[in-house]
């Protein structure tokens, strides 16, 4: 199998395909965009000025992405609030990435609105994260349209929030700096009466809290597939207390389909290091990666 197509026609018709969050869909309230590079400040989500990814743990753009700018609403949401976050390619295409962790922080933007909010060097807490089950990652059922949903915790406190969705796509990851951010920045006012903070132990700054040699981040994912164990980067978790349910558990359970499980043990199985292959074989386009 491996050697029935030709790597360099493959690498001769390259198509970046990388991607972003295209809607955010909010407690069933949808916002759209801005799109990629739109020079668009419409909208919750800040618009990044490409779909690629931010390579390096230090990488100033890993804030919020590259080139992030605020946008000019907020959303209204609540502690328990379910939030769906739709990444595509730049132009409508399904997301192309299959292995690799989503992880999701938020930072306090004090008494201003997020929309005017700065957060360089804020500091974030970790609400969510969500690896791998049975060998496969949640980030794969990503490829075939199903957003990602996050749950707000239980007892967060009410209070301006810019909440950062990640995906670390870690298809290149075997090599130092090989691994690609994608991090994205919604802003919410979440109301309610939760008591939830963070301590100062729960709080990062990012970029600061990864390194391009940390076990989650400078790994080979096509080496022992089946085993789920894996050490996400950053901080653990936050406990802000309440119904003492994680989101990242019932995160995972939300996650109801996971349509390339047996791509990507395939992948895994013949050791192909292309990124796209389980895509190539099934046809749906020639995206490929070179690093
Ligand atoms: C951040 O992203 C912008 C927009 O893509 C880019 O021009 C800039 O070089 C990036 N900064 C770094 C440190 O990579
Ligand atoms: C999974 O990998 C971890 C870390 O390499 C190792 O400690 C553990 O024993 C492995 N588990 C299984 C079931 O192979
Ligand atoms: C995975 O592949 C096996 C063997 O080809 C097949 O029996 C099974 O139904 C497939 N599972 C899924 C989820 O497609
Ligand atoms: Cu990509």
């Amino acid at each position: 199998m491996k050697a029935s197509f030709s790597l360099p026609f493959l690498v001769a018709s390259y198509v970046a395909a990388h991607g972003y969050v295209q809607k955010v869909t909010i407690d069933g309230t949808e916002y759209t965009g801005p799109a990629v590079d739109s020079g668009s400040t419409d909208g919750i989500t800040r618009e990044v000025s490409t779909q690629d990814p931010v390579k390096g743990a230090t990488n100033s753009n890993l804030t919020c992405g590259p080139g992030a700018i605020a946008a000019i609403q907020v959303a209204d949401a609540n502690p328990g609030s379910s939030i769906s976050f739709l990444w595509t390619g730049a132009s409508g295409s399904a997301w192309p990435h299959n292995v690799g962790p989503m992880i999701t922080y938020m930072t306090n933007c004090g008494d201003q609105s997020c929309a005017d909010y700065d957060p360089t060097g804020t500091e974030w807490f970790k609400i969510e994260e969500v690896g791998k089950t049975d060998g496969t990652w949640a980030q794969a059922a990503l490829m075939s349209g199903t957003a990602a949903e996050v749950t707000l915790p239980s007892n967060l406190a009410a209070g301006n929030y810019i909440i950062r969705h990640e995906i670390i796509a870690l298809h290149n990851a075997q090599a130092e700096g090989g691994a690609e951010f994608y991090p994205s920045c919604t802003q919410l006012k979440v109301g309610g009466s939760g008591t939830g903070t963070p301590s100062d132990s729960d709080l990062v700054k990012l970029p600061g809290a990864y390194s391009d040699t940390d076990p989650g981040i400078l790994i080979d994912v096509y080496t022992d597939s089946q085993n789920d164990s894996y050490t996400f980067p950053g901080p653990a978790v936050v406990d802000l207390g309440g119904d003492g349910t994680s989101s990242s558990s019932r995160g995972i359970c939300r996650l109801k389909k996971h349509p390339t499980a047996n791509d990507t043990a395939t992948l895994a199985k013949r050791k192909i290091v292309a990124s796209h292959v389980s895509r190539i074989l099934r046809g749906l386009d020639f995206s490929f990666h070179r690093h």
